[in-house]
């Protein structure tokens, strides 16, 4: 059961407070003065502290200093104060507290608000807690607020700026970004715009006390994410971060899932190169590309000799471990634009835009010898391949394989080892 610890002269309040740790389930505990919660503090685990500002023989101020001096400075603490003013609230902040409340502010309900937050394990609080975030607002009471909510949650990557200039001429990038509206030098829209063209998968909060309607549509039109209203309701803006950054994840997930399907659908499992399907794709747009401009392209096919005794001798997984290196060889040779795919077995072909038949030729030559030079553990004679080289002469693609497969099939009856370009 997680412990509140309330300190405060006031019977009315001590009431109010004990029967909201009774009814949320927690350990109540009381101490009217600084001496007596730390007494409670050195005998006991508190998740949380409720103080008043004024105390029996000292002021609450003096209280939250001495707690952040000692071992229990982690602990998340509430001010309960009747003093408006600014300044006040604004050295409390500074002290590291998670929220300011007026007394005429207190209701039963808003402060068992903040105390579900404490019960709150949710998982996705444990990603939160490593994504990085931003925060910039010109006002340093709100960003101190800020920054204590998100410490007191565990989310310690905060950083902040009183300057949105300062925020753009960051390199790195957050996984959050706070954006106060109104702000110096720049609009918190203009701000809102630039970051979510920059990061488009980036969470982005407005906040601000303004609470006209208009505003709030504008904003989240500039493409903020949530709309969060000054002062800042603790619990309220980690439910809504929480939502958000679910949203950010599963979108992130997706993404992830839908790059691995377009892999699936594009690539070769076993050896990592292009699929039949994709790799005559591409030569048909390629044979287009030169047809309309009028460039070179050549393609060559492979296939691996003997590769049948290979297998029947060394078993399949050598078989597929020559296929994965004979790949992997061919991509240290080839240029970006190139594009090797796997035919079918152990037929390989490559396009080669902007190639012709001599260039074709050497750079076939070139992945011939490379695979021959690998050494194979547990092979007593070096893999070999065939080849076939063709330059683009107007035909279509199936003539294009045919002619090429047909020099393919020369160079084996020539002894294997060799590429033929006629
Ligand atoms: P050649 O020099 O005439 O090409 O002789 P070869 O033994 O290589 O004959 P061929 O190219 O016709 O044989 C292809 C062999 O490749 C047949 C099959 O057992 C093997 N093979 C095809 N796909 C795979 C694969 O994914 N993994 C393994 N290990 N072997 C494969
Ligand atoms: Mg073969």
């Amino acid at each position: 059961m997680p412990t509140l610890l309330h300190v405060d002269r006031s019977r009315f309040f001590q009431k109010i407070i004990s029967e909201l740790a009774v009814q949320k389930s927690f350990t109540y505990l009381s101490a009217q003065t600084a001496e007596e919660a730390f007494s409670l503090l050195r005998e006991n685990r508190v998740d949380y502290i409720i103080s008043s500002k004024e105390l029996d023989k000292s002021t609450g101020e003096e209280f939250i200093k001495e707690l952040n001096n000692s071992p229990h400075k982690e602990v998340p603490v509430i001010v309960i104060s009747s003093d408006e003013s600014q300044a006040t609230q604004e050295k409390f902040y500074t002290l590291g507290i998670v929220n300011y409340l007026q007394k005429s502010e207190v209701t039963v309900d808003r402060l068992s608000r903040y105390l579900d937050q404490v019960l709150d394990n949710n998982p996705i609080m444990e990603d939160l807690k490593k994504a990085s975030f931003a925060v910039v607002d010109d006002s340093q009471v709100s960003l101190s607020a800020v920054a204590n909510i998100l410490n007191h949650q565990g989310i310690l990557n905060v950083s902040t700026f009183s300057n949105p200039l300062d925020l753009l001429r960051e390199t790195r990038s957050f996984d959050v970004y706070f954006v106060d509206i109104i702000l110096p030098h720049m609009s918190g829209e203009e701000l809102v715009l630039e970051l979510r063209q920059r990061h488009p998968h980036s969470i982005i909060f407005a906040i601000s006390a303004i609470t006209n309607i208009k505003t709030i549509i504008h904003i989240l039109g500039s493409g903020a994410d949530d709309f969060i209203i000054k002062p800042f309701e603790a619990p309220l803006a980690m439910a809504r971060l929480k939502n958000s950054f679910r949203t950010m994840k599963a979108l992130q997930l997706l993404a992830a899932q839908k790059e691995e399907l377009q892999r699936l659908a594009t690539h070769d499992g076993l050896t990592g190169a292009f699929n039949h399907r994709w790799v005559l794709e591409r030569l048909e747009e390629e044979r287009e590309k030169a047809k309309r401009y009028h460039r070179r392209l050549s393609i060559l096919i492979i296939d691996i000799d003997h590769f049948k005794t290979v297998n029947d001798t060394q078993g399949h997984l050598m078989g597929d471990e020559i296929l994965r290196r004979f790949v992997h060889l061919v991509h240290k040779e080839i240029r970006e634009v190139d594009i090797l795919g796997r035919y079918g077995g152990d037929e390989f072909i490559l396009v080669m835009p902007e190639t012709g038949i001599k260039e074709g030729m050497i750079l076939a030559d070139r992945i011939r010898l490379s695979l021959e030079k690998t050494v194979f553990e547990g092979l007593d004679k070096p893999v070999t391949l065939s080849g076939g080289v063709l330059e683009y002469d107007g035909q279509g693609v199936t003539e294009m394989i045919k002619q090429a497969d047909e020099r393919l099939y020369k160079a084996k009856k020539q002894g294997r080892n060799k590429i033929i370009a006629e």
